[in-house]
């Protein structure tokens, strides 16, 4: 069969006000610009875990979202769909459909909402891809009727038998300015509003740190001086795991970004090792710059509540260890006061955060939060995956208006993203990493993006 890989990348946000502002903004649009053209690993497992005898080809949508005209020459195509852009995918699925092309739909939105998925794809699959694949394209092949497979009835993916991604299909795709890599999947934490592998129904796993020094030198082997993704929710759970990882990616001198939490401001010996392998940025979501709004966020632990009081030292401690962080704040949590904007950006230029990201508090199906939500009548449209993006409001606030909401995080994005504050906060982590011992000279910053609330 001819086996067409179709991933729906780009940035998504509706809110005319806040993306024209958010999206304009230089410190956005740097992020923006960098993120917006990652390819999407999950489909490059699956081709890796595609049986032999076919014809495998990756695709990206095209810039207005719809299919390119080349993968109608497909038999059988595979969708990895995110909720913003779920619309888009069904309606890319029935036009496939429509001219008798088969098509899978698989990722964190239909495996959650995999009875809406079924009326759009011929094969719905829920959970992690690897194991499951191969019988989606038998299935495929032999022509089986529209039918769901769930990962869980097939033997549970194990993370230290993943093959290497198929990078290499992204040879003629385009050029890629930076690769995701996974060294974890999933997180102990569970936050209520984490819309994360956390859906794949899986727990935290960590994989051998050969496999990920495997899979960035076969990177190498197409873009000889690649930056990296961790593509993880949250890498650095574990120190011990952890240096273990940066000693062994150490030595292939690439540079890379990841995704972990607040914690590893407390062990100075792994920042070093993260710094020396090649760590540019961290993205840490802080969520809060104060207590308010975080107690109780996580289902397990309550480690953002433990550690507000100190996250002013923790990002100071990391900064000066010569690695950027990027602090995540989400707008909107329950326990979030009309005052929160003014704390936030106190906190952001009082720290001097290198690069901060503000978004709103969003309801993903399949969270407690979003449960949560409904059951009390705030979800302001139900069902409006669209507006998944972390920018638009789609739920009334605990103690202020949806209005309140959307205007306050416009004059707090102006603020925080404005040339003269962005200089600022940068210059103090220049003078922090500056002065702090060993990292003198040795720290360079090249722009980096964040991306796990994008
Ligand atoms: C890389 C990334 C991106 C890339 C995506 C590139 C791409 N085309 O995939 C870019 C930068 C473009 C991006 C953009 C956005 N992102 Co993003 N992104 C991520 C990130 C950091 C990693 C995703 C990843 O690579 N995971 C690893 C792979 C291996 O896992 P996977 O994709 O789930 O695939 C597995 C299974 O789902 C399944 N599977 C997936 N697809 C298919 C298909 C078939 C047929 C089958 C059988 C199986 C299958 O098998 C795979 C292997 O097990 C996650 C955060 C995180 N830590 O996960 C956020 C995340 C996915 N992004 C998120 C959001 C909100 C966005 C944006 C809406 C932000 C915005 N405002 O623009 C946009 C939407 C983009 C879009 N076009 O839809 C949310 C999505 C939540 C949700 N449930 O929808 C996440 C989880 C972040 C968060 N916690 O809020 N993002
Ligand atoms: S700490 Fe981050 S990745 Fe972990 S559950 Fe919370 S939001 Fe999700």
């Amino acid at each position: 069969m001819h086996i067409g890989l179709l991933a729906m990348s780009g940035v998504r946000a509706h809110d005319p006000a806040l993306t024209k502002l958010g999206l304009t903004l230089p410190g956005f649009l740097e992020r923006g610009e960098i993120i917006a053209s990652l390819p999407s690993l999950g489909l490059l497992y699956l081709a890796a875990c595609t049986p032999a005898g076919h014809e495998l080809r990756y695709f990206e949508a095209e810039s207005d979202r719809t299919e390119p005209p080349e993968i109608y020459g497909c038999d059988l195509v595979a969708i990895s769909t995110f909720s913003a852009q779920v619309f888009e995918a069904y309606a890319i699925a029935d036009r496939l459909r429509a001219v008798g092309v088969k098509v899978a739909m698989g990722g964190l939105h239909v495996a959650v909402c995999p009875d809406e998925a079924a009326q759009h794809a011929d094969y719905v699959i829920i959970g992690e891809g690897e194991n499951v694949w191969p019988a989606v394209v038998a299935a495929a092949e032999a022509d089986v009727p529209p039918r769901r497979f769930n990962a869980r009835e097939f033997p549970a993916v194990d993370v230290a038998q993943l093959p290497i991604p198929r990078y290499d299909l992204l040879r003629d795709v385009r050029c890629y300015n930076r690769l995701t890599v996974q060294t974890s999947r999933g997180c102990p934490w569970r936050c209520d509003f984490c819309a994360s592998t956390i859906m794949l129904g899986r727990p935290y796993r960590k994989r051998p740190v050969e496999h990920v020094a495997r899979d960035i030198r076969a990177i190498q082997d197409i873009w000889p001086s690649p930056f990296i993704e961790f593509a993880d929710d949250n890498t650095f759970v574990d120190k011990a795991w952890g240096k273990r990882l940066c000693a062994e990616i150490a030595p292939l001198g690439v540079k890379w970004f990841t995704e972990t939490d607040i914690t590893v401001a407390d062990d100075v010996e792994l920042l070093d090792a993260m710094r020396d392998a090649g760590c540019r940025q961290v993205l840490v979501g802080l969520e809060s710059p104060s207590t308010s709004g975080l107690d109780g966020i996580e289902l397990r632990g309550n480690v953002k509540a433990q550690w507000a009081n100190r996250y002013a030292d923790a990002v100071r401690t990391i900064q000066s260890r010569g690695i950027t962080v990027n602090g995540c704040f989400v707008l909107g949590l329950d326990g979030h006061p009309p005052a929160v904007f003014d704390d936030v950006l106190r906190f952001a230029m009082e720290v001097g955060l290198y690069d901060v990201q503000v978004t709103v508090m969003t309801p993903f199906p399949g969270t407690p939060l979003y449960d949560r939500l409904l059951a009390a009548g705030r979800i302001i449209e139900p069902r409006r995956w669209d507006l998944c993006t972390l920018f638009d409001v789609n739920f009334h606030p605990q103690n202020m208006t949806a209005d309140e909401l959307r205007r306050g995080i416009y004059g707090l994005a102006e603020k925080l993203y404005s040339d003269a504050n962005t200089r600022q906060r940068r210059r103090a982590f220049f003078k922090m990493s500056r002065a702090s011992r060993g990292s003198v000279n040795r720290v360079t910053v090249s722009p980096v993006g964040g991306d796990r609330r994008d």
